[in-house]
Parts: C-alpha cells; sequence; structure tokens
C-alpha cells in the first residue's frame, strides 16, 4: 500500500479512537460531576503505526490488502482502572453501551500470559461517518488496573529492545515483577473502600473550596472590603481546622450571603 493509502485506509480507525475517548472521558467526567467514584481512572487511544501494522501483519502472514479483516488492533483503547474490581464494571458498561457490539473477549487476568501480560480484551465493531459515508471498523479495548499498566508498559519497551531474544534474567525479574503485581491489586483491593473514601472526600474538599474562593472573589466586587476580608479570616480558619461538614456548612451561608449581594445588585425591573 503507498503512504497515501495508509492515510486514507487510516481515517476511520482515527475517528473511532477520538471518539472513543471522548465518550469514555466523558464518563469519567459524569462519575466526578456526581460526586460519584469512576470505575476508569483514565482512558488512552492510539491508532497502530503502519510499521507496526506491516510487522505483525508479516508475522502473522496476513497479506496486507487483509489486514482489515484481520488486525484487531489496528484501533486500540486502552482504559485504565485503579481497582482490579472496576475492571468488571468497565466491561459491563462496555457490553450495555449501543454503539459497540462485542465480538470477542480474551481474560489475560485469570489467564495470564506466560509473559506475565495481564489485562482483559475486548474486540468490538464501531461505526464511524467518513466523508465517503458509514464506515465499521474494530476496535481493541484492553481493560487493566494502573498496576498492571505500569508492568505492560515496562515489558512491552524491554520485548522492543531485545526484539524477541530477552536475556533469561531480565524475563525472570519481569516474572518476579508481575507476581508482585498480582500481590499489589489483592492489596489495594482489599483497602479499596478506604482509599476511595478518602479521593472522595479530597474531591468534594476541593469543589467546596474552589466555590468558597469563587464566592469571596465576587463579594469583594460589590461588599465592603472589610466585611469580606472577615469572612476570608473565618473560611481560613474553618480550612485549617479540618472538619469537612463545618465547610459544608460555611459554604452554604457563604452562598446565601452570596445570592443576598446579586440579587441588590441586579438592576430593577422596569414594570
Ligand atoms: P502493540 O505495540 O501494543 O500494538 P492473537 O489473539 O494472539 O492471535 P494478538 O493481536 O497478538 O493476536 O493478540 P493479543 O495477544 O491479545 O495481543 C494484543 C495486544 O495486547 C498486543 O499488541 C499488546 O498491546 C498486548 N499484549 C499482549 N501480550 C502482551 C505481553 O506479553 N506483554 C505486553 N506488554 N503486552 C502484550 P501488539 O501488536 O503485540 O503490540
Amino acid at each position: 500500500m503507498e503512504t497515501k493509502m495508509w492515510s486514507e485506509f487510516l481515517v476511520p480507525y482515527r475517528l473511532a479512537v477520538d471518539e472513543l475517548v471522548v465518550k469514555f472521558n466523558h464518563i469519567i467526567e459524569g462519575y466526578r460531576a456526581m460526586g460519584q467514584y469512576s470505575p476508569i481512572e483514565q482512558v488512552i487511544g492510539r491508532v497502530k503505526r503502519i510499521s507496526s501494522i506491516i510487522e505483525k501483519a508479516g508475522k502473522k502472514g496476513i497479506p496486507l490488502y487483509n489486514v482489515e479483516n484481520n488486525l484487531e488492533d489496528i484501533a486500540g483503547i486502552r482504559i485504565i482502572c485503579q481497582f482490579e474490581d472496576d475492571i468488571a464494571s468497565v466491561i459491563k458498561m462496555i457490553k450495555n453501551r449501543s454503539d459497540l457490539i462485542v465480538h470477542e473477549e480474551k481474560d489475560y487476568i485469570s489467564h495470564q500470559k506466560k509473559s506475565g501480560y495481564r489485562s482483559y480484551h475486548i474486540i468490538a465493531s464501531y461505526n464511524v461517518e467518513t466523508l465517503s459515508g458509514k464506515k465499521t471498523v474494530k476496535v481493541e479495548i484492553q481493560i487493566r488496573t494502573l498496576a498492571m499498566n505500569f508492568w505492560a508498559i515496562i515489558e512491552h519497551s524491554l520485548q522492543y529492545k531485545y526484539k524477541g531474544n530477552m536475556p533469561k534474567n531480565i524475563s525472570e525479574r519481569l516474572q518476579n515483577a508481575a507476581a508482585a503485581i498480582v500481590q499489589l491489586d489483592v492489596e489495594m483491593s482489599a483497602i479499596r473502600n478506604e482509599i476511595v473514601d478518602a479521593q472522595n472526600s479530597f474531591r468534594i474538599r476541593a469543589g467546596i473550596v474552589s466555590q468558597i474562593l469563587n464566592n469571596i472573589q465576587n463579594l469583594y466586587k460589590v461588599a465592603n472590603d472589610r466585611e469580606v476580608a472577615k469572612i476570608q479570616d473565618e473560611f481560613y480558619e474553618i480550612y485549617a481546622a479540618g472538619d469537612l461538614n463545618t465547610l459544608i456548612k460555611f459554604s452554604k451561608d457563604l452562598d446565601v450571603i452570596a445570592e443576598g449581594y446579586r440579587s441588590q445588585s441586579l438592576p430593577e425591573r422596569n414594570l
């Protein structure tokens, strides 16, 4: 295939990756906007490089004119979760979507690869609208924890470095590291609720603090400077004391004060 043909061929895959990254990021934002924990921590997308497509097609004996039907990971989405339990929620979420038709699942978590690789793969089809009309493309969605991702990234770069001839001592160390990653995920899952609570209260606190600071800033425009400075000092005291409920109450009271000033500063409507 000529370079120009390759870039045309890859257009629908690029579109699919871009769209899906936006969609999964919206899911993360949706959870966070509701003050809830998101089972998706991060989403990354990539279109396989032409050189990697050619290399993989060569290894698998796939003629280049047939990569579209036989290579399933030209469009790749990687969903990173904090905890192993989140992976099941993400799988369910994907299966319930009407824009993704799942064709195949590969569970390298229950069935770890010989290399030590762990991840859950879903092969799905996804429709895009290009200038030349509707096109259905295959997408590989890899779902894994932060810890599994750390291992896979390191191992992938070593695989690339040694090109199939990984020294024994390095592959042994990678096996050990893979076992440690399994243990790490188990330990983190055991204190999942503690971690999620801490993260939620951090997020709530950060949201409230930014709302309070925003209100104080606006009050400086409409209220007496000394009065606002007093409110500000009170806020610093409450913030330093660290009690979330007092902070929430202070924020609500401040909302009422700010609303009072806002209605005073509104021009009276002509009757
Ligand atoms: P890249 O550079 O990430 O794109 P198969 O089902 O075996 O016929 P395939 O496509 O090899 O065909 O499937 P598999 O084994 O599920 O691998 C798909 C992708 O998973 C790989 O793509 C890697 O991204 C990842 N993967 C699979 N095995 C390993 C592993 O042992 N280590 C790491 N780090 N990643 C792995 P590519 O094309 O190999 O690579």
